[in-house]
């Protein structure tokens, strides 16, 4: 393979945009490489700009469920965009999204569209804040909830402190008001509504963490989470951008059994368009202006032709829930060839995350939070990467993203890909 194109590409690139991507991951960093730049998509495959096809396991970060340009989603795209891209006034089909997410998700009874994952946790959070009157949110240590401020934190030196930004331009206030716990780790939850009784308006969590490699909830964790809420009059968030009509066709909540206050979701829900959402229960959703006094506002918001994309995802999802058995039982098969070369490995249905520990490939580990997830060798991952993207493979390029499975990913091109994983990872 050549990377020449990509390689002026990306020269140009950096002189315009801040390390020449417009999404830090994208840059390769910690892969050891530069990006190869893509021209177009179809079905499971990436064609870059040297014209190399790479199986896509990133799936655009998890909205390619269907796999990439969908047929029924590009008509849906291509017709609606005739008749105008954005009109900043209600439309028909954002009830009719509006709709499908209920369906799919009964307890999201209101909903509001938004343009980013970023954005949806954001409002879900002043939301609960407005909600409850109550000013701390706890987040977990390794997940991730887009990039406001206040959830760009990190815990805070010391046991059971408050948070510390996270990035330069977060300012210590903000990120005082977050508390951070250990994913995992009720002892750690207990704790923090302990030391901080009657100020803490909600929990937000990832119900099964795929940002800091694939770490799903421990047997009653999410349980816990729920009962903890309740007892404290704190609102549950599940912050479902990647879980959402990811796990389940009705996300975290069908796939666990444990019931949120509040949810968000991206990704899937625009059909790979720039749209998210958050919503749930009703009393709390009107709140929202101009119902309630909690602001939030969007001049794209329930963009048409996002709406369009969002709603032909979700139809065929609805139309075919064989989907989800056949990435389930394929994202399984890749688990299984991970694991019988020595590797850790963390799945929850299509989602799933091959961790490079320490002892490996002698000993198997176990990753169950973000301390876990640290330990691991990301040198030996950044090998692996380089080796499969050789192989025509496009894993994420970072030990702490997920796979994402598709439907488009074929069983034979599963068997295909477990084939060279067993090559690439004998050879590390
Ligand atoms: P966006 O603002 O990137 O649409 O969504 C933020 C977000 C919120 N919540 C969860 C659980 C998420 O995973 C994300 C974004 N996911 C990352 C990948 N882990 C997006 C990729 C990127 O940052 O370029």
């Amino acid at each position: 393979m050549h990377w020449d194109k990509s390689e002026e590409l990306f020269a140009k690139a950096q002189e315009r945009i801040p390390g020449g991507v417009n999404s830090p991951v994208r840059a390769f960093r910690a892969v050891g490489r530069h990006p190869f730049f893509v021209e177009r998509a179809q079905g499971p495959w990436l064609y870059d700009a040297d014209g190399n096809r790479y199986l896509d396991y990133v799936c655009s970060w998890g909205p390619g469920i269907l796999g990439h340009a969908h047929p029924r989603v590009i008509e849906a795209v291509q017709k609606v965009s005739a008749d105008g891209l954005t009109f900043g006034a209600p439309t028909a089909k954002e009830v009719e999204l509006a709709e499908l997410i209920n369906t799919c998700v009964p307890d999201v009874e209101m909903v509001r569209l938004v343009s980013s994952g970023t954005e949806a946790v954001m409002s879900a959070v002043r939301v609960a804040r407005g909600f409850t009157g109550r000013e701390k949110i706890v987040k977990f240590a390794g997940n991730y909830h887009g990039h406001s401020d206040g959830l760009l934190v990190k815990a805070g030196s010391g046991l059971m402190t408050q948070s510390v930004p996270d990035s330069a331009g977060v300012p210590a206030g903000y990120a005082a008001s977050t508390l951070t716990a250990v994913y995992n780790d009720e002892e750690s939850v207990r704790a923090l509504f302990e030391e901080n009784s009657g100020q803490v308006a909600a929990v937000v969590v990832e119900p099964v963490a795929a940002n800091m490699g694939v770490v799903p909830p421990k047997k009653g964790f999410l349980e816990f989470l729920r009962r903890i809420t309740k007892e404290q009059g704190a609102l549950l968030i599940f912050d479902e951008v990647i879980t959402g009509f990811r796990l389940a066709l009705g996300g975290a909540s069908q796939y666990t059994g444990v019931h949120a206050d509040l949810y968000t979701f991206g990704k899937i829900v625009g059909g790979g368009m720039p749209l998210a959402a958050y919503g749930g229960r009703r009393d709390i959703m009107s709140c929202v202006a101009p119902l309630g006094t909690v602001y939030q506002a969007g001049t794209l918001s329930g963009n048409p032709v996002a709406v369009a994309a969002g709603i032909e995802t979700l139809k065929i999802l609805m139309e075919d829930k064989g989907i989800y058995e056949r990435i389930d039982r394929r994202a399984r098969a890749l688990a299984e060839a991970f694991r019988s070369a020595g590797l850790t490995v963390n799945r929850a249905g299509s989602l799933l995350s091959a961790f490079f520990m320490p002892d490996f490939p002698e000993k198997e580990d176990r990753v169950e939070n973000y301390e876990d997830a640290c330990r691991c060798n990301t040198e030996a991952f950044a090998a692996y990467f380089n080796k499969m993207l050789e192989e025509g493979i496009y894993v994420a390029p970072s030990q702490f993203e997920a796979i994402f499975v598709s439907d488009a990913h074929t069983d034979e091109l599963i068997e295909r890909t477990c084939e060279a994983l067993r090559e690439v990872l004998f050879t590390l």
